[in-house]
């Protein structure tokens, strides 16, 4: 990509580890894997909007018959390969990958085996991270449906692995949301361990709310595009009301999607607060402005593709908001889809050139200060607030 001296860093980047692959093979529910005949990859299904196409699809294979519609996407040696991803890194001239296991993670396990299945994947990451030493870090996964004991001694694990810098968080939290007041403690020890959460969606909204031609029309747009960063938004707004960036002020979080419409929807978060009668009679409105949070507590990586959303990423941040946004690539999902894989992948080159855009096309290498935030951006705020150096 050619950013100049500045190390460029992908913090938003996912893997499937084989282990994670062969659960998700055993599953007769979502998230799944499953082949198809007329598919020569298997497919990995995760979303609810999915399963109409896969009974389709699943009614065919039972009769013998290749399936009109093959759900999902093709889950190719992307997700779960290491050589991969080294390769992609070198096709796009990425210096380290901070990655992280991708959606739904350890969410759907029982409540037994969650806790060593959550060891063993976040094994699997501090050796990839070992064997690249310096150029992989990770967001550890932790098993949210086993007890808080076993919970909060997976964070003390993962804490004390070399390459790992945060854990990632689906919405869900312990099953009832992140406003959960019996996630506190969790909370806590993820602050007392400066392990930074990196927030991700994954439930995007009810399917009602895409319309009866979404299933058959829109491919997966609708959820990812929208239902996404509506998640994230609400999570985190939630989590907000809750007081809990009151009550755990060391912990910082990163959001995906830029927030989804978080940069855009603060103002008007801010006004219904001001106004709502039940708050203001409970005095439960949160102590700290929304304004406030997004400034000192929040991140936000740079996945959005636009210009337009990160120059109102940046504003929302508060007066350095250029040091709060972080490159990412969502690799391996949204791979080009009328070109090789082996090559390059807009999902990168429009996020790159965005961080451009969005500081008047100043080049990273240049020594003006657009340049040093393009520079920032793109891998010195990673490297600085993550701490990306081996010591
Ligand atoms: O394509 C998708 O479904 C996804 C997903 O599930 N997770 C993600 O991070 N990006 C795209």
């Amino acid at each position: 990509m050619g950013f100049g001296d500045g190390k460029v860093v992908d913090i938003h980047t996912h893997m499937y580890p084989p282990e994670y692959v062969k659960i998700l093979e055993s599953r007769t529910t979502i998230p799944l894997v499953r082949s198809f005949p007329g598919s020569s990859d298997p497919r990995l299904i995760l979303l609810d909007t999915e399963v109409p196409i896969l009974e389709e699809a699943e009614a065919a294979k039972s009769r013998g018959e290749a399936p009109l519609n093959i759900p999902g996407r093709p889950l190719t040696k992307h997700y779960s390969s290491l050589t991969q991803k080294m390769h992609f890194m070198e096709t796009h001239q990425i210096d380290i990958s901070v990655v992280s296991l991708a959606n739904p993670w350890l969410d759907f396990l029982s409540e037994d085996e969650a806790g060593p299945i959550a060891e063993s994947i976040n094994a699997d990451f501090s050796r990839m991270c070992e064997e690249k030493c310096g150029r992989l870090f990770f967001f550890a996964a932790l098993p949210l449906t086993a007890s808080q004991e076993v919970i909060l001694s997976s964070i003390a694990h993962v804490a004390g692995l070399p390459y790992c810098r945060g854990v990632i968080l689906g919405t869900s939290g312990l099953g009832k949301g992140l406003d959960d007041p019996d996630l506190l403690p969790i909370f806590h020890a993820l602050a007392d361990a400066r392990l930074m959460i990196f927030l991700h969606p994954h439930y995007g909204l009810p399917n009602e709310v895409w319309g009866p031609r979404a299933t058959e029309n829109y491919g997966h747009v609708l959820p990812l595009a929208l239902g996404f960063p509506m998640e994230t938004t609400i999570a985190v707004t939630r989590m907000y009301l809750a007081g809990v960036f009151d009550q755990v002020p060391q912990l910082n979080m990163l959001l995906a999607h830029s927030g989804g419409t978080l940069p855009f929807l603060a103002g008007r978060i801010e006004s219904c607060i001001l106004h709502d009668g039940h708050l203001h009679a409970a005095g439960t409105k949160p102590k700290k402005t929304i304004w406030e949070v997004l400034s000192s507590q929040i991140f936000l990586d740079a996945v959005v593709y636009s210009d337009v959303g990160l120059k109102a990423a940046v504003q929302a941040s508060g007066p350095e908001g250029h040091e709060r946004l972080m490159f990412g690539t969502d690799h391996p999902f949204f791979p080009p889809l009328g070109s090789d894989e082996e090559g390059e992948w807009e999902s990168v080159t429009w996020n790159g050139a965005a961080v451009r855009k969005a500081f008047g096309g100043a080049e990273d290498g240049e020594e003006s200060d657009e340049g040093k935030k393009v520079r920032g951006v793109m891998g010195g705020n990673a490297v600085k607030v993550l701490n990306l150096r081996r010591d």
